[in-house]
């Protein structure tokens, strides 16, 4: 670290980014040859989409880049994600990115690491504590997701009285959250029915259990399944199938993240829409990273834009996507 971009930093923005950046605690260690050391808090691994993240930010935070990676995934137990800050913490990391699993319950450890001038980028979900308690977040409009998936099924079904279930991601979860809210607001006014709407935590055996439950009760009413990501979908294949129904055909499949099983099954025609959530999210934290330990100011919010994909569309670009 150069002292003298530094002190005019922090001149610059004064005593409070100072804390709020908790430059001044580590702007010694963010440059020369000593590794950054950067705590790494991963939700779990319960998606395609959580494997292409957590593979993106390895190889953003990676030794040739000049991090020290110290990488912990919670299982997607919030308790678990939240000692694995704490241990960051206690370890001294010069920085902290947080995959938040839940909105709620941040608000006394990032205290915490505020109060030993650690700084904290978000990544993928947000929080509901205050921005003050944590430099920036980089992430996806699941608030819009929602919404482009809403859309598609009211031009495709409005005026049919058509019967719809829900496959929400996990409870607590943003994603899950602001995916209802703009999905719910696309399809209201419109004659579609909601059955049913239940979480399957985003696993692909969440979808499939809670599918075989729905098509139990409901049976072949079912004309519409919104699954908040790829993998609910592709696990409430194999119930539809098991059932002796046609996914794509007998139950319409729209779905959010366009993995490659989620593209492939679309391109199958198994899915009918999937509105895509980029997972490719590391080399902009680690930018996030360096750049707040430098002690400049950052932008609060990084949103990465996202597209859509129908049947056709996913076959014309399967073979060259990333991820
Ligand atoms: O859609 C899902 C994953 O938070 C955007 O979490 C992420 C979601 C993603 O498990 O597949």
């Amino acid at each position: 670290m150069k002292i003298k971009t530094l002190l005019a930093g922090v001149a610059m923005l004064g005593a409070l980014a100072l804390t709020a950046t908790g430059c001044a605690g580590s702007g010694d260690k963010a440059g020369g040859d000593k590794p950054i050391t950067v705590g790494f808090a991963q939700t779990g691994s319960e998606s395609g989409w959580r494997a292409a993240n957590t593979e993106s930010m390895k190889k953003a935070f990676s030794a040739e880049n000049g991090f020290d990676l110290v990488f912990n995934a919670a299982d997607n137990k919030q308790e678990a994600q939240i000692a694995a800050v704490r241990s960051f913490i206690n370890q001294g990391v010069d920085a902290i990115v947080i995959a938040p699993i839940t909105v709620d319950g941040w608000d006394d450890v990032l205290k915490e690491a505020k109060d030993a001038n650690i700084p904290v980028i978000l990544e993928d979900r947000t929080v509901s504590a205050s921005p003050d308690l944590y430099a920036s977040w980089v992430g996806l409009d699941f608030t819009q997701e929602g919404k482009t998936a809403g859309e598609w099924v009211k031009k495709n079904f409005d005026g049919k009285g058509a019967n719809l279930v829900v496959l929400e991601g996990t409870t607590g979860s943003s994603a899950a959250l602001d995916r209802s809210t703009g999905f719910n607001d696309a399809i209201k006014g419109t004659d579609i029915k909601v059955l049913d709407s239940q979480t399957g935590d985003f696993t692909r055996d969440g979808g499939k259990k809670v599918m075989e439950g729905y098509l139990q009760k409901y049976g072949k009413s079912i004309n519409v399944l919104f699954a908040q990501n790829d993998d609910m979908g592709l696990g409430a294949l194999d119930a539809i199938k098991a059932a002796g129904l046609t996914p794509g055909v007998d139950i319409q499949i729209v779905t959010i993240d366009a993995v490659k099983d989620g593209m492939t099954a679309l391109s199958k025609g198994e899915f009918n829409y999937i509105v895509e959530c980029n997972p490719l999210l590391g080399d902009k934290a680690a930018e996030l990273v360096k750049a707040v330990l430098a002690g400049d100011t950052v932008e609060k919010k990084t949103i990465v834009a996202d597209q859509s994909f129908d049947q056709e569309q996913a076959a014309k670009v399967l073979d060259s996507r990333p991820y």
